[in-house]
């Protein structure tokens, strides 16, 4: 039997967590190898690329979110046979990529030199992607982003905005995709309220 290992952060959320949802999602077990920041922070050079998530199959590790979020979504049935639906739910896995990209360096900042960072996010970049991905989600028919069905680019998507809308990050206030795409708000309470998404959480209880 195929062995899988995830290595990632020990919180809900992030760059790992889609990936944990979709294998659960598909009763396909695997290793939640959780690090906490001092745990990575000790571990981090022994990473090929320094970062987090590493996926294992059967021992060979794999880096790089999205393509292991489009190896997970195949075998968990939650990523489109269709080119042109893969297609629509890569783009959205990626864009939301180069949003991360953009809040990251803010994680190394503090006292003013955050708060000014995070505010011209708020005012320029976030708005941005948040309207561009508001209209992929009217694309794809306005209830899921493509394949007309939960796919990896939902519960990418569904992690993101949650982190976004979670008053978590300081200087990006918690109702910014409220003011900007209120139907990304509507998809985020969607993807929550999912038979699977649910029974993933109620089994981290
Ligand atoms: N392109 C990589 C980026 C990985 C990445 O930057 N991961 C973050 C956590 S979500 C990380 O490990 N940051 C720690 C660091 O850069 O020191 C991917 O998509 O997996």
């Amino acid at each position: 039997m195929t062995t899988y290992k995830l290595t990632y952060f020990d919180f809900d959320g992030g760059r790992g967590e889609p990936i944990r949802i979709a294998l659960h999602s598909a009763g396909i077990a695997f290793e939640d190898h959780r690090l906490t920041f001092p745990q990575f922070t000790e571990q981090r050079l022994g990473f090929r690329f320094h970062a987090l998530p590493v996926f294992e199959v059967d021992g060979v590790a794999v880096t790089q979110s999205n393509a292991i979020c489009r190896y997970v979504g195949k075998l968990s049935d939650l990523y489109p046979a269709d080119d042109l639906q893969a297609l629509y739910c890569d783009e959205v896995m990626d864009a939301l990529e180069d949003l991360g990209q953009r809040l990251g360096p803010t994680f190394g900042m503090k006292g003013e030199e955050l708060r000014l960072a995070r505010e011209k996010l708020a005012e320029g970049w976030i708005p941005v992607f948040l309207r561009g991905l508001e209209q992929l989600l009217l694309r794809g028919g306005g209830t899921w982003f493509a394949d007309k069905r939960l796919t990896m680019a939902d519960l990418k998507a569904f992690v993101n905005i949650r982190w976004l809308m979670s008053g978590a990050l300081d200087h990006i206030p918690a109702d910014l995709v409220q003011q900007h795409a209120p139907g990304l708000v509507r998809h985020r309470d969607r993807v929550g309220k999912d038979a699977r998404v649910v029974a993933y959480y109620a089994a981290r209880r």
